[in-house]
Formats: C-alpha cells, sequence, structure tokens
C-alpha cells in the first residue's frame, strides 16, 4: 500500500497565510495531507480551514479553545495522526517559512532516516532570509548553547520543519514531553536521538514571515535556557 503523510500546521492568526499554504503543500505529492491545529484564533483562520476540509477530504481540523502553545498543539496532532495510522508525520509552520517545495525530498529522505529535518545551518552555512542580524544572533547561538549542553549531533536544534516515521513517535512518551516553545524541538529531537533512531539533516532555506504577526516571546527563549539541562539531567537519571 502507498504511504500516507500528514502535514501537521499549528496555526494562530494565520488566515492569510493558511489559505494558500494548503494548497501549496497538497500540490507537492498526492500521498500529503494536511492537519491544521488552530487554537481559536482571534482572525477567523479556525473557520477558513473548516471550509477547505468541508470541500477536500485530504485536509482536517482540530479546534482548542485557546491559546495553548505550539508544543502541545503539535502534541495533539500526533496523536491525531497516530490514531490514524498514518507512516509519515510532518510539522510545518503557517507562516511561509519552511517552503512546501522541499516537501518531496523529505518524502525521499524519509526512506533512509527515522527523523528527517530540515536545517538552516548545515555544513557552517546559514540558510536564513530576511531576519534582522538580532534574530539571527539568537537563534545560532541558541543552537551552539543547546548542543554544547545536549550533545545533540544535529546543527539545528530549535529547527521546525521534519518529518518522524511513525514508529517514532509512537516509541515516544508523549504525555512526558515537558516544553512548549522552541524548547518543545530540541525535547523531541533529543528524545528522538537517545532512542536510538536515525536523525538526518537535509538544508532548506528558511525565508522570515510576510504576513502575520510574530509569537516570539521572552517566556519562549527562557523555557528553552532552562530546557536543555533538564534534558541533559533527565538523560542522566535515566528518566528519557
Ligand atoms: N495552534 C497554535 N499555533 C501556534 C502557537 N504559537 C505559534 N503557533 C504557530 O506555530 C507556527 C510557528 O510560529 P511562529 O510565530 O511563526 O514562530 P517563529 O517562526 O519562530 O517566529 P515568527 O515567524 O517570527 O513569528 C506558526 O504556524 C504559528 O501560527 C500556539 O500557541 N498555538
Ligand atoms: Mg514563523
Amino acid at each position: 500500500m502507498a504511504s500516507r503523510a500528514l502535514v501537521i500546521v499549528p496555526t494562530y492568526n494565520e488566515r492569510f497565510n493558511i489559505e494558500r499554504l494548503i494548497p501549496a503543500i497538497l500540490v507537492q505529492d498526492s500521498s500529503l495531507e494536511v492537519l491544521v491545529v488552530d487554537d481559536g484564533s482571534p482572525d477567523g483562520t479556525g473557520a477558513i480551514v473548516d471550509e477547505i476540509a468541508q470541500a477536500n477530504p485530504r485536509v482536517h481540523v482540530i479546534h482548542r479553545s485557546g491559546k495553548l502553545g505550539l508544543g502541545t498543539a503539535y502534541i495533539a496532532g500526533f496523536r491525531w495522526a497516530l490514531e490514524r495510522k498514518y507512516d509519515l508525520i510532518f510539522e510545518m509552520d503557517a507562516d511561509f517559512s519552511h517552503n512546501p517545495e522541499t516537501l518531496p525530498e523529505f518524502l525521499s529522505m524519509a526512506n533512509e532516516a527515522d527523523l528527517v529535518i530540515g536545517s538552516r545551518y548545515q555544513n557552517g552555512r546559514v540558510n536564513v532570509v530576511n531576519w534582522p542580524m538580532s534574530r539571527l544572533l539568537l537563534s545560532y547561538a541558541a543552537n551552539l548553547y543547546a548542543r554544547a549542553i545536549t550533545g545533540l549531533p544535529i546543527a539545528d536544534t530549535t529547527a521546525g520543519f521534519k518529518c518522524f516515521r511513525r514508529n517514532v513517535l509512537e516509541s515516544i512518551d508523549l504525555s512526558a514531553v515537558k516544553s512548549n516553545g522552541y524548547a518543545f524541538q530540541i525535547e523531541m529531537h533529543f528524545r528522538v536521538w537517545k532512542r536510538g533512531f536515525r536523525l538526518v539533516e537535509i538544508p532548506i532555506i528558511f525565508v522570515d514571515r510576510t504576513e502575520g504577526v510574530s509569537k516570539m516571546s521572552k517566556k519562549i527563549v527562557r523555557e528553552a535556557i532552562w530546557m536543555v539541562w533538564r534534558l541533559r539531567w533527565w538523560s542522566i537519571i535515566g528518566r528519557i
């Protein structure tokens, strides 16, 4: 049987992006479906996706009551995907920072790896377009820091464009995942790596959003600073 792949896209106030993004994803490969996890966006993103989903059986939506964070949105999406036996499960942002045209490359790499990560910082290169220098430095420094503390053998620890094989997510205790912002990405990479799975990075070009508003906050940065130490500690005491 052909494999089925689900692209999970969390949204908060992404109405102008999401209605363009969904068709741009679906056209890449006939195996792809989309699950939008919307947190009651005040701009009406959820209602727009409902309309698209009604007209297209490859589009699905989960509505949550309010802004509950990126990490828990993905966990809800992962559970939904596992219940429905998708073979491949993607994480992808709604704001076109992640180019849908790269999806076929992920699909072919997923034959050789358990987790395919779209990497902005591979081979000493920085593939980021239109970020202010301050944001780039923050992200780059955060990566060096996270790698140093956790030992993760990947260049882009906070990458948010990736593809898991189903068995990877099945083998992780999703209810134990604690972080919600950028740290969520580090924590997932760490848990997958510690389980002995094969992580592979493919280069992507990350383009800053042109529509909608950033949800980046100091709280998200603080969470990541502490979380890497917690991950290291949990791994030492055998909790991960
Ligand atoms: N469901 C849900 N989605 C969220 C939440 N926070 C962010 N998102 C979505 O997660 C994705 C990544 O968030 P972004 O705000 O783009 O984060 P970023 O790329 O680090 O920062 P900017 O692009 O500068 O905003 C986007 O699709 C957001 O709409 C949330 O609390 N709940
Ligand atoms: Mg973004």
